[in-house]
């Protein structure tokens, strides 16, 4: 395995997938992706950096698989040979993993054993660095705050625990075979190719459709939760530099800052200069235009999860000290980059990044 690095990205297609494909491109790699079979196109993030499968020396060169299918991730892997593998895949949604949690624990607990054991098939366990997509979801019902790489795990949710295992295996790889597997756990992390469903992107597409009338309100669940939200962008950076060092290990990525999803919408409008003020509280909370009175946000209870996790705030003082990580996007500036990209979006501006 010489000359030019090569690393296989799965999720490629996803948020993080297309950030970090840019950052390793520009780093020099040549960067192979799995993308799934879709009856719709799913390559939107990355059709920026796609390249003609006719061209014959391609940097980004797409495989199609799934973490469900050994045999296919047994294939690419020993077709690309990769010096390292991100393993970003999942069906990421905490709500919708409530909704199918044997699909979830599949693909996302299962998926990443899959992976593992398919390093281990084609001989390249001393050759191939893996980096698995922790998250802050594993700390859950917190045992302490901030959460730090040494807090007690306790996850809320199916996906949760399925990242639970997808955490521990690695780890067991790293410690039974040697292998160079690392765990970043990141606290959320957002864009303006933020999925859609998630709360912050759906929070800024409502604003967006809100400014341009297409749209009369924004409907919420739990509007007290808090998280430690980041910038996609800084975190891919995080995850490359977790699979630079000597040795393997897992670290949190964070901002250290915790923000509830109310102060979030209350920001989202600001960014649109509009301002929100908030009255009532539970099921009749409501945010309403300052000027006009008007309600543009209210709570839906279907929206709630069975579990929530209440709050997170990330301690990223090891990646810190190890890594020369840390967070470099204010909340502020992303949530404003968000905004205006999905507002653009209404004049004709889409936006790879
Ligand atoms: P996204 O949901 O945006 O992307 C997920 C990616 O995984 C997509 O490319 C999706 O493909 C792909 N995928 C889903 N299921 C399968 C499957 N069975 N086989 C192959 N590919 C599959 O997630 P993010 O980019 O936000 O997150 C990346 C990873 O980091 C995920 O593992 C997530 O759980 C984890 N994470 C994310 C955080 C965040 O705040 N963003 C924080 C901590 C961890 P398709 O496009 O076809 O749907
Ligand atoms: P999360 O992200 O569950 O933290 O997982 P999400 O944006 O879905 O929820 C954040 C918080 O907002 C509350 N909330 C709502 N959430 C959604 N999606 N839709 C709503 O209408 C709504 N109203 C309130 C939620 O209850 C929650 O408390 C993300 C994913 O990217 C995971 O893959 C990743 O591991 C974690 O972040 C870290």
């Amino acid at each position: 395995m010489t000359g030019i690095k090569r690393a296989l990205i799965t999720g490629i297609t996803g948020q993080d997938g297309s950030y970090l494909a840019e950052l390793l491109l520009g780093k020099g790699y040549e960067v192979h992706g799995i993308k799934r079979r879709s009856s719709s196109f799913n390559t939107q993030r990355i059709d920026g950096l796609y390249e003609d499968p006719h061209k014959f020396e391609r940097k980004l060169v797409l495989h199609y698989g799934d973490m469900t299918d050994a045999t296919n991730l047994i294939r690419i892997v020993q077709t690309v040979q990769p010096h390292e593998i991100y393993n970003l895949a999942a069906q990421s949604h905490v709500q919708v993993s409530f909704e199918t949690p044997e699909y979830t624990a599949n693909s996302d607990a299962l998926g990443t054993l899959r992976l593992l054991e398919a390093i281990r098939t084609v001989g390249l366990e001393k050759e191939t660095r893996f980096y698995q997509a922790s998250t802050s979801e594993l700390f859950g019902k917190v045992a302490e705050t901030p959460q730090r790489e040494t807090t007690p795990f306790h996850p809320r949710s199916p996906y949760g625990v399925a990242k639970l295992y997808a955490y521990w295996i690695a780890v067991n790889y790293r410690e039974a075979y040697g292998m160079y597997a690392a765990n970043g756990i990141l606290f959320n992390h957002e864009s303006p190719v933020r999925g859609e469903t998630f709360v912050t992107r759906k929070i800024t597409m409502a604003v967006a459709a809100i400014v341009h009338k297409k749209q009369d309100r924004l409907y919420l669940g739990n509007l007290n939760a808090k998280r430690d939200w980041g910038h996609a962008r800084d975190f891919v950076e995080g995850m490359w530099r977790i699979l630079q060092q000597d040795s393997p290990d897992d670290y949190v990525l964070a901002t250290g800052r915790t923000t509830s999803v109310r102060d979030f919408v209350t920001l989202a409008f600001k960014a649109a200069n509009i301002d929100i003020e908030w009255t009532g509280e539970g099921l009749s909370e409501r945010g309403l235009d300052r000027v006009s009175g008007q309600c543009l946000v209210e709570v839906d209870p279907r929206y709630f999860r069975p579990a929530e996790v209440d709050i997170l705030l990330g301690d990223a003082s090891k990646a810190a000290r190890e890594l020369n990580w840390k967070a470099t996007t204010s909340l502020e500036d992303m949530i404003t980059e968000m905004v205006l990209s999905d507002i653009g979006k209404y004049s004709g501006n889409a936006q790879f990044h």
